[in-house]
């Protein structure tokens, strides 16, 4: 068994995994992320909202494979690990009821020391989730922006050396409370940006007073895969949100940006050349459930009728933002 590798299920595969990421066995192979309207229950982890369920069915599952949990359970984690890779979930425990921004903070300290102790030094993807994600919060900050400083916060209080930031989405929800899964390598990954876009930690301040610590993209590679995560994707050129209202037009922006990644990666970092449609998952949110049809309808001009492709129901960081998409491309090294 390859013991340095993780490839990724969905839907189908995930559906039988139920039984195997029973927390009582013991027996973790799969490391779980269950998107649904229901509550969340023993299934580890997150919880936000599926689009119509007429249109897709009531939960979407996700899973990670070839990482196995581990016995080294610090501080209430779970953890999931292999010869290169740690997969978590941040514990609610040490982030309840805390403000947005502290709990930022403190998730995101919480992950480098975790990352530390266990041996994992690079952080490579996050996912972020938490409600009224464009509300005002206080001292003239919405809590996305309070979000990205206390992330910042911590990126400034921690000693580790991280050569990119991660690829990461950064969703709102309607459940309350901030949800955040992460994964952390032995080796450092490659951050792509997208000449089309301002890195996102070079955003103008009218933004977030701090920046937002992601990379636009992120290529990691290890003995048997080459890994592309790509981040959530929207409508943005240059720093600005295009075609505001056009969820047609915001679609092909964010399609377009993620083809611009796949060329900087396969001509600027020799990422093994790959078609979008050979990508292992992609998963759009849409602010607006009712866009589905028409999101549907370009996406599968572009990706084919059976892509991988989950929609999911959720809130974007700017209000004139109606979809994000984000990609994943394992390519195996043969
Ligand atoms: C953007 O391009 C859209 O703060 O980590 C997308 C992915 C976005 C990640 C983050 C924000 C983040 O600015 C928003």
């Amino acid at each position: 068994m390859n013991t340095s590798a993780i490839t990724h299920g969905s839907v189908g595969e995930a559906l039988n995994l139920e039984v195997n990421t029973d927390i009582t066995s013991g027996l973790h192979e799969f490391f779980t992320v269950r998107y649904s309207n229901e509550p969340a229950d023993n299934i580890i982890h997150l919880l936000t909202n599926v689009t119509t369920p007429s249109l897709q069915s009531e939960q979407i599952f996700e899973s990670w494979q070839g990482a196995s949990t581990s016995t080294n359970n610090p501080q209430g984690w779970q953890l999931f690990e292999n010869d290169q890779y740690l997969l978590a979930c941040v514990p609610q425990t040490l982030i309840a009821n805390l403000p947005i921004d502290q709990a930022s903070e403190k998730a995101y300290s919480a992950i480098f020391e975790l990352m530390q102790i266990c041996g994992y030094p690079f952080l490579i993807r996050t996912w972020n989730f938490f409600s009224d994600i464009t509300s005002d919060g206080y001292a003239g900050s919405n809590n996305y922006q309070l979000f990205c400083s206390g992330r910042s916060r911590a990126y400034q209080l921690q000693s580790l050396v991280q050569q990119a930031y991660p690829a990461a989405t950064v969703i709102g929800t309607q459940q309350s409370g901030l949800q955040i899964f992460f994964i952390a390598a032995k080796q450092a990954g490659v951050g792509i940006e997208n000449s089309r876009q301002v890195s996102a930690f070079d955003y103008p301040t009218i933004y977030s007073q701090d920046p937002p610590l992601f990379s636009r993209a992120l290529l990691h590679r290890n003995q048997s895969q080459q890994i592309l995560f790509v981040s959530g994707t929207a409508s943005i050129t240059g720093h600005d949100t295009q075609y505001a209202g056009d969820i047609n037009r915001q679609t092909e922006i964010c399609l377009s940006n993620i083809e611009q990644l796949i060329s900087t990666a396969v001509h600027e970092h020799d990422m093994t050349p790959i078609n979008l449609r050979e990508f292992s998952q992609f998963k759009v949110y849409l602010k607006n459930p009712n866009d589905i049809e028409t999101v549907r309808t370009h996406i599968q001009q572009t990706l084919g009728p059976s892509a991988p492709v989950y929609y999911l129901h959720g809130d974007m960081c700017r209000s004139d933002l109606s979809v994000e998409i984000e990609a994943l491309a394992i390519i195996p090294i043969i």
